[in-house]
């Protein structure tokens, strides 16, 4: 086994495209490149995302091996690929083959220097800290039995001494999650110790997290980048100043609407552990909001529900009551898809992937969407909790998948969203329609809100999720552009993690300072696995403009919070024409094939949020809002 892996390192880089730099390089040979570039792209992406899906589901100190050194195959065709190319700038090209030489500069999060040592280094680090993630835990030793002696369990010996007692990620969240539980809410001190016991699994991570820095940064300088966090920049169509700049115009657009949610939800919150716990101007305490890391509120709504004594919200409850089970959540999503016209998802999709955690070993929980073979050979892998979030999780994975299944006859340097933040936005968008109608027939919900007071609960209960999601989305890349571009040192990673928090979110660690003996950001899962964060903060804007256009199609005419594009199949229609364009094209072109627009824009999220904005402004009269 092991030979042939060296034997297919070797293979890959031998057949990387010519490195002898060509004094006149012609449009045909631009073009014999690029043909050459889908070929072998084809045959290490494949290997690699079979390393990578492997080592997902399995993670074993083996299978972290192999997985790097099939990325570390990537990263040096890549690195070699991108310097080859640069023989063809300033050529006159088709626009195929520019746009492929475009995304190759792109295609890799993680660019590796030419130095072989460093780019080993660079792969098993990476490899290393994801590793380190998936399997954080905290473990105690088991309590001692009625006879006095731990209680057996995993690692006990035959007498049951050194058994271990583990929590992990899900544990502590299914804690923060009951913040405002009916049956068993969890108080402020369990969700404080829920929050401090993960936040300290990632303490580790930091010297790691230190050299895949410090190598990716170099890797992006041969890339022709400034830093790493530059070249993520670039990848938008426009230089990556005026991306910046444009996540900027696009926060500056929807930050009024959550300061009021965040004034009218801190109210609550400080009614409901007292102005000593939750102070009534000030920013809230990052762990009683019913999310590890803040990022969505909903498990806060019964503490801050508008109007008591309306119809029921709560699907988790039916789901359960109705005995939904992992394959039949995937299967609703799969429904709404196929309602617009999409094709059923492949047989083998059923076959091959992973719902449920797998009790006898270690997996990436994080969910994700997979085409393994770049063929239609989709996946999704989660470990499916049965309630709301995870159905709308699964929504938001199928997402990508129907993504994938769109373009996938496509180049491979267009099997891609538009931009990244096209990919994750489009199983939102359909999430959108998911309207107290379509859950009523569903019999989830037992009867459809009627008046404004339901209106506003409903719209309340998709704020939490989606508003406050906003500075989120916004701040974590924010943090990583600063560390790459060295404005942040080590020795303040923690500290501007927590400055950006306060300034954005409106959060603090309860406590006050968290110090650099943590790594707070680590404990983000998209952080140890260098995935850029960039790409929610815009789709949670995109998937409205979408939604928008997918009800203009559909012939919708009334505020846009009453649209449901469910079974529709001319909005279908409009939804799969940008879908099949894959990265092909420039992403305004993309939207435009949609939408008729050009430039994203978040007035559909404000218009769908204006009924509960009114509201909310109404409720923080007198209030001293901000932090
Ligand atoms: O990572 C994800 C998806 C996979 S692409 C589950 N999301 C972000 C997160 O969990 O932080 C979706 C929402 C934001
Ligand atoms: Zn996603």
């Amino acid at each position: 086994m092991l030979i042939t892996l060296c034997a297919v390192a070797a293979l890959s880089l031998a057949q990387a495209p010519a490195a002898k730099p060509a004094p006149a390089a012609t449009p045909a040979e631009a073009q014999a490149f690029v043909k050459k570039l889908d070929t072998d792209l084809r045959k290490l992406w494949v290997r690699q995302a079979t390393a990578q899906w492997i080592k997902s589901t399995y993670i074993t100190p083996d299978t972290e091996r192999n997985e790097a050194a099939l990325n570390e195959d990537v990263m040096a065709y890549v690195t070699q690929a991108n310097k080859d190319a640069q023989r063809f700038k300033g050529l006159k090209l088709d626009p195929e083959t520019e746009r492929m030489l475009y995304l190759l500069r792109m295609s890799t999060p993680l660019p590796a220097p030419s130095n072989a040592d460093k780019r080993t280094e660079l792969a098993t680090t990476a490899a290393k800290l994801e590793g380190m993630y998936g399997s954080g835990k905290i473990c105690k030793p088991g309590k001692p039995g009625k006879d006095g002696k731990p209680s057996k369990g995993p690692g006990a010996d035959a007498d049951g001494r050194g058994a271990e007692e583990c929590k992990d990620l899900g544990d502590f969240s299914a804690v923060l999650s009951r913040v405002g539980d009916k049956k068993k809410p969890a108080t402020y001190e369990e969700m404080l110790e829920a929050w401090t016991l993960w936040h300290s699994t990632s303490k580790d991570m930091r010297p790691h997290y230190e050299r895949l820095v410090s190598i990716s940064n170099e890797g992006a300088k041969e890339f022709g980048a400034v830093d790493l966090g530059d070249l993520w920049r670039s990848a938008y169509d426009m230089p990556p100043a005026d991306f910046e700049k444009e996540t900027d115009r696009l926060w500056t657009q929807v930050k009024p609407l959550y300061d009021d949610l965040h004034c009218y939800v801190r109210g609550r919150l400080s009614k409901k552990f007292g102005a000593e716990k939750v102070a009534a101007s000030g920013p809230i305490p990052a762990h009683v909001l019913g999310n590890m890391w803040a990022q969505e509120w909903a498990n806060v709504y019964p503490l801050v529900e508008p109007y008591a004594g309306q119809a029921s919200l709560d699907v988790t409850g039916k789901l359960k009551a109705q005995k939904y089970d992992e394959k039949k959540l995937v299967k609703l999503g799969e429904s709404f898809f196929t309602s617009l016209g999409m094709d059923p998802l492949p047989e083998s999709f059923w076959k091959n992937s992973q719902f449920t955690k797998p009790r006898d070993r270690d997996v990436v929980c994080h969910a994700s969407a997979w085409d393994v073979g770049f063929s239609n050979d989709l996946r999704i892998k989660m470990c499916i909790k049965i309630d709301e979030e995870d159905l709308i999780t699964i929504h938001h994975e199928l997402g990508h998948d129907y993504y994938f299944m769109n373009y996938f006859k496509k180049p491979m340097l267009f099997q891609q969203g538009a931009n990244d933040g096209f990919h994750e936005a489009i199983g939102d968008a359909l999430t959108l329609s998911i309207t107290p109608e379509y859950l009523k027939s569903l019999k989830l919900l037992d009867a459809v809100p009627k008046d404004d007071k339901g209106l506003i609960n409903f719209q309340m209960k998709d704020a939490l999720e989606k508003i406050a999601f906003l500075p989120f989305g916004r701040m974590i890349d924010q943090w990583r552009w600063d560390v790459f571009s060295g404005k942040v040192k080590p020795s303040e990673y923690n500290q501007h993690w927590w400055a950006l928090r306060l300034k954005y979110q409106g959060v603090a660690p309860a406590g006050g300072v968290r110090g650099e003996e943590f790594f707070d950001p680590g404990a983000k899962y998209h952080i140890p696995a260098n995935v850029p964060y960039m790409r929610y903060f815009l789709a949670r804007i995109l998937q409205f403009q979408f939604h928008r256009a997918m009800c203009k199609a559909a012939g919708h005419t009334g505020p846009l919070h009453t649209c449901s594009i469910y079974g529709n199949k001319v909005a279908g229609a409009k939804l799969k024409a940008m879908l099949e364009l894959g990265a092909s094209r420039p992403w305004p072109d993309a939207l435009e094939a949609l939408t008729g627009e050009r430039q994203m824009d978040a007035t559909a999220i404000i218009d769908y949020f204006a009924p509960l904005q009114a509201w909310l402004k109404e409720q923080n009269k007198g209030q001293q809002c901000g932090w």
